[in-house]
């Protein structure tokens, strides 16, 4: 059984809402872990067999340490047939491996540099800006319910969850709204939270 490292309300919680959707959250030991929070709390817990310390962290049934939250993401869909991704060879494989690439290369450091007010020739000639992304993701769902189509997939998960965790990340864009409501709908929210306010018991 796969090891994932956790800890509740943080970058790994969207590895739970997958596994929840996928039915396998059973099928993966869930080790509860802490981390140093931007808030001051929280600390890095030696029981995290990620590097630095980071969450999610997934270790294989062959002792192989996975990181990233697209890798790992990516890495139980496939584990488990694929329920939430096109196979290989699918049309929508190629826009599906994009957004799993664009959540970590470009969305994650622009928005931590919008939320930091980082605003430097280096990081918007390589990354671009917020403008840039909310393009993107408007004309991916400019006639489509999700980034992909008509389907749900983890490409939505990824990319939606941090509006999601911080709606005042939000763009005032009424397409990404509905499609961050969508994408939350389509989730078991209930479950998450009852599970993550379990997870958070561990540390209170
Ligand atoms: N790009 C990484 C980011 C991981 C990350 O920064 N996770 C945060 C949780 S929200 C963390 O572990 N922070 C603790 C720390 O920085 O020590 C991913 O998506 O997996």
């Amino acid at each position: 059984m796969p090891t994932l490292y956790h800890s509740p309300n943080s970058r790994s919680s969207r590895v739970i809402a997958q596994l929840i959707l996928m039915g396998k959250l059973d099928e993966v030991e869930v080790v509860f872990v802490d981390i140093p929070r931007q808030d001051g709390g929280g600390r890095l817990d030696p029981r995290n067999l990620h590097p630095e310390g980071k969450v999610p962290y997934l270790l294989t049934d062959e002792g192989h340490g996975v990181r990233e939250s697209a890798a790992i993401m990516m890495y139980l869909d496939e584990l488990f047939g694929q329920p939430l991704s096109p196979k290989i060879g699918a049309p929508q494989r190629g826009a599906y491996l994009s957004w799993m690439a664009y959540a970590g290369g470009v969305l994650e450091p622009v928005l931590v540099a919008a939320f930091s007010g980082l605003d430097h020739p280096a990081m918007t000639n390589t990354f671009r800006s917020m403008t840039e992304v909310c393009n993107a993701l408007e004309t991916a769902l400019s006639d489509a319910p999700y980034l992909l189509g008509d389907d749900l997939s983890l490409a939505d998960i990824l990319l939606a969850s941090p509006f999601q965790w911080a709606p005042h990340l939000m763009p005032d864009n009424p397409v990404l709204q509905a499609w961050v409501k969508r994408v939350g709908a389509a989730q078991d929210s209930e479950a998450i939270l009852a599970y993550e306010t379990k997870a958070m018991e561990q540390f209170s």
